[in-house]
């Protein structure tokens, strides 16, 4: 059992624990651990192997944890986790998405009122019922009515990373059976895509019955929807679906192939072969006069060459230039962007504001991670919940910086950053003469999300014109399932990006991939370079920086144009905007 599926379990165990109210300082005992282990370069099996060794010495992990550990390793399971999944009403899931439904409100919803679906959470708003439960009133009854439709749509699409560890639990739980010889997740998970509808599954097997049996037994099934021959889907968790296939070995690739779609992507391939009196589908690739008898199926590799494609990359199959790009009489294949490129973060917090780690730690995780350069970009004074850094502060911070780089041996570079606000009234939250001294701006909004369009709109241009300001971070605020883009023009902000020579961000969060896909093809299409960051507040934070790249490949964009790719020298040129 490797260190991710302990601290998958962990995580999972926090927010259980606090989904049943239970003291937050358990949950964090649980989060912390997860955490810790996440970290940890070595491997809790073996330290658990090794009869002179103690977890207790691994920071972060007490007695309880280190016993629960013990426990999953020796025996892959953790009763208590296994307990607390079955009591948890699968509802308080569904209402904690609700925007600002906490998990005492929504078990009070729950016990006081019978809540068990949103539609009964609607109707009671609707019936003035909930306005009289204690801690409740008019007011909170109608912010919940209007938060419903938000969690009703996100009830529906998982984000990536909820999803990636979803494929871990049932890669675990499917890898102990010795009939499937291979296991790949197939749809829109395998493109990469922000949200997913339901996770698609491919086995290779001679034993259906026995891959199926197995899935039925998986500890996070809620109830199976279909089970046919070879097919099989599931609900899991939430609700979310998730969908089997066994296929033998010699049509896998072609099935892999079919059911990563997209159907967009399937579409123009199939009329490709069909020029070329081929014709193509789930077993494999055949000539049109003999159907039957198929000449390509068990690799992706194959099933492209038959047709005269390169392989794709699944994040690029979404029916665009994809194909044209693959025909491999037609040239070179465009250099799209991918984590080898990535020279370095340009967004991250430390403990000055709301990160947990010092400029040296974050330095030191950037540099484990291959990086040559990093900004450190704490919030500005306006963010007082998150100790913003006023004038006096960021400068200190600055010096702090200049001295840290000038004991550097190994020519890694910290460059002086910072997420200023841009204020509700339309200034930035730093005087310029402060933001002169930067060598990284990035303009941020935080307040007044809900103002209008024009008035919005006017602030980030108004940022955009600031000769200090690099580039806007998350340009549209959106949190995937839980609030909406901000009401923003954004094809009035990549006019002005061009205008100013200035960026966008693509902020890696997996709860924000923030520009979306469609707004990436819009602003490198008009030539915006796209900065693609972590916005880490800790260490781990920095290893989302491969969402934003899926992302980003998946808008097609090439190494010129992720500022991330570049040189030091070359960033800082840019930044001095001369011409
Ligand atoms: P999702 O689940 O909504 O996030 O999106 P997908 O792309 O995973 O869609 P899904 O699960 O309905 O189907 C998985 C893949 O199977 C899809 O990307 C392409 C293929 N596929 C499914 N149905 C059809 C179809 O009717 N025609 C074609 N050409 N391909 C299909
Ligand atoms: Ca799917
Ligand atoms: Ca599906
Ligand atoms: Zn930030």
């Amino acid at each position: 059992m490797d260190n991710t599926l302990i601290a998958d379990a962990f995580e999972e165990m926090a927010e259980l624990l606090e989904l049943q109210g239970e003291n937050p300082f358990r949950v964090r005992a649980y989060r912390n651990g997860a955490k810790a282990i996440r970290e940890l370069d070595e491997s809790i099996a073996e330290i658990v192997a090794d009869g002179l060794r103690d977890l207790k010495d691994v920071p972060g992990i007490g007695q309880t944890l280190a016993d629960k550990a013990k426990a999953l390793v020796e025996t892959g399971k953790l009763p208590q986790l296994e307990k607390l999944r079955s009591e948890t009403p699968p509802i308080l899931h569904r209402l904690t998405r609700i925007p600002g439904m906490g998990v005492k409100k929504a078990l009070v919803l729950h016990r006081e009122l019978g809540i068990n679906s949103l539609d009964e959470l609607r109707k009671a708003c609707e019936e003035h019922r909930v306005r009289d439960l204690k801690g409740f009133g008019a007011k909170t009854e109608a912010s919940i009515l209007a938060g419903l439709s938000i969690a009703e749509a996100a009830s529906q699409r998982l984000r990536i990373d909820q999803v990636e560890r979803l494929e871990h639990r049932l890669r675990e739980h499917l890898s102990k059976l010795p009939a499937i010889k291979r296991l790949e997740f197939a749809g829109s998970y395998r493109r990469g895509k922000d949200t997913i509808g339901d996770l698609d599954m491919l086995v290779i097997s001679d034993d259906p019955n026995s891959v199926m049996d197995r899935l039925a037994s998986f500890g996070g099934l809620v109830s199976i929807t279909a089970r046919g021959d070879t097919k099989m889907s599931i609900r899991v968790d939430d609700q979310f679906q998730v969908d089997l296939r066994v296929v033998p070995a010699e049509s896998f690739g072609a099935a892999l192939q079919y059911f990563t779609g997209s159907k967009e992507h399937n579409v123009a391939v199939r009329s490709l072969a069909r020029k070329q009196g081929l014709t193509l589908n789930e077993y494999g690739v055949a000539k049109l006069e003999t159907p039957d008898v198929y000449i390509a199926g068990a690799s992706e590799e194959d099933v492209y060459g038959a047709l005269g494609l390169n392989w794709i990359a699944p994040e690029l199959r979404e029916g665009r230039k994809e194909i044209s790009w693959a025909t491999q009489a037609g040239g070179a294949f465009p250099q799209i962007v991918e984590q080898s490129h990535i020279t370095c973060d340009l967004h991250m917090h430390t403990h000055a504001s709301d990160g947990l780690f010092s400029i040296e730690e974050m330095a030191m995780a950037a540099r484990a991670r291959g990086l040559k350069f990093i900004a450190i970009t704490d919030h500005s004074q306006r963010v007082s919940m998150a100790r913003g850094l006023n004038p006096q502060r960021v400068l200190m911070q600055w010096e702090e910086i200049d001295r840290i780089n000038a004991q550097a041996t190994d020519g890694f570079r910290i460059l002086k950053g910072i997420e200023c606000d841009i204020l509700e009234s339309g200034p930035m939250d730093l005087p310029d003469e402060v933001l002169a001294q930067a060598d990284w701006v990035l303009g941020s909004v935080h307040y007044g999300q809900k103002q209008p369009r024009e008035q919005i709109t006017q602030r980030v241009l108004g940022a955009l014109a600031n000769p200090h300001v690099d580039a806007i971070a998350h340009p549209t605020g959106r949190l995937l399932g839980q609030r909406p883009p901000y009401d923003i023009d954004l094809g009035a902000v990549i006019d002005s990006a061009v205008q100013h020579g200035k960026a966008l961000e693509l902020n890696a969060n997996p709860m924000r991939l923030d520009l979306s896909e469609l707004h990436l093809i819009a602003a490198a299409g008009a030539s915006v370079p796209i900065t693609i960051n972590t916005d880490a507040h800790s260490i781990d934070g920095m290893d989302v920086m491969r969402y934003g790249i899926i992302q980003a490949r998946r808008a097609g964009l090439l190494r010129e144009q992720v500022l991330n790719t570049w040189s030091l020298e070359r960033l800082l040129k840019w930044t001095q905007r001369s011409p």
